[in-house]
């Protein structure tokens, strides 16, 4: 699947990946994507992922997080400014977190928010489609703005592979809130293989780190990260949005 192909697929979209269901919306959703790299995973994630979310008739859009090849790779604080820039060119009441190789398999599970975070990606084709023990948030996940702002969004500290997923579970705890997720019988997505990125080795300090969220979560997050915007492209299927991180 080329993006030609899914933009051929998908008539009415607007320029930047923007649909508007032509009766009322369910909801106003902002798809974040955080990337680095993986251009065959976007386009076979775009061919999925948009007729599943016109026929739950959403209007949303899809912002692509583009990390530039400096530094290590840095997942929570691309959902941030994702968060950061989606809400600047649109009035949304959720924002979902999406893997670039996860790939939905099912109309029937909702792309939604909900009075308590969503952690929608519970059956995953590598774990044979069970909820896995120690899966907190990672894959695809759902939050009102309310409750992004509460918890002050993702960590901007874990660096590389992992961590930044169960820091925002312990933040979710910490702030009494909970996180719901739909049955891995009905939520089933595909993984995507891939082989190893080498800009983003495992972060073997990640559980140390963990130790510390408690205390660091109010000054690290959306109140804190940093970045530049190096361009925005609107693609016909989706808005690209290249940033540098850091100072
Ligand atoms: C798990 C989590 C993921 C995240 C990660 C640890 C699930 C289903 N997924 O994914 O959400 O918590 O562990 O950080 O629980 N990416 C790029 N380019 C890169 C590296 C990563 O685009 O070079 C993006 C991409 O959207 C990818 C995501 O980051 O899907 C997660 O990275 P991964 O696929 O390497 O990690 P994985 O599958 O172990």
């Amino acid at each position: 699947v080329m993006f030609d192909d899914v933009a051929a697929e998908n008539p009415y979209l607007e320029i930047g990946g923007y649909f508007k269901p032509n009766t009322k919306p369910r909801g106003k959703l902002a798809v974040i994507i955080p990337f680095r790299n993986r251009k065959f995973h976007l386009r076979v994630l775009l061919h999925y992922l948009h007729p599943v979310l016109q026929s739950q008739r959403f209007e949303y859009c899809i912002y692509v997080i583009n990390q530039s090849n400096k530094g290590v790779f840095n997942k929570g604080a691309l959902m941030n400014v994702g968060y950061l820039e989606a809400m600047k060119r649109h009035n949304y009441s959720c924002y979902v977190f999406h893997d670039v190789d996860l790939l939905p398999e099912e109309h029937r599970c909702l792309y939604t928010c909900s009075d308590d975070v969503r952690h929608i990606s519970t059956g995953i084709s590598k774990f044979k489609y069970k909820l896995v023990g120690g899966v907190t948030v990672g894959g695809v996940s759902a939050f009102t703005t309310a409750q992004l702002q509460r918890v002050n969004g993702w960590s901007n500290r874990y660096v590389g592979w992992g961590g930044e997923d169960d820091d925002m579970a312990i933040r979710i705890r910490a702030h009494g809130m909970r996180i719901r997720r739909p049955s891995p019988s009905l939520c089933k997505f595909t993984s995507l293989p891939h082989g190893p990125d080498p800009g983003n080795p495992l972060n073997k300090k990640r559980f140390n780190m963990l130790r510390h969220t408690t205390k660091e979560m109010f000054g690290d997050g959306v109140n804190s990260v940093e970045y530049s915007v190096l361009g925005e492209t609107l693609q016909a299927t989706f808005t690209n949005i290249t940033v540098e991180l850091g100072k």
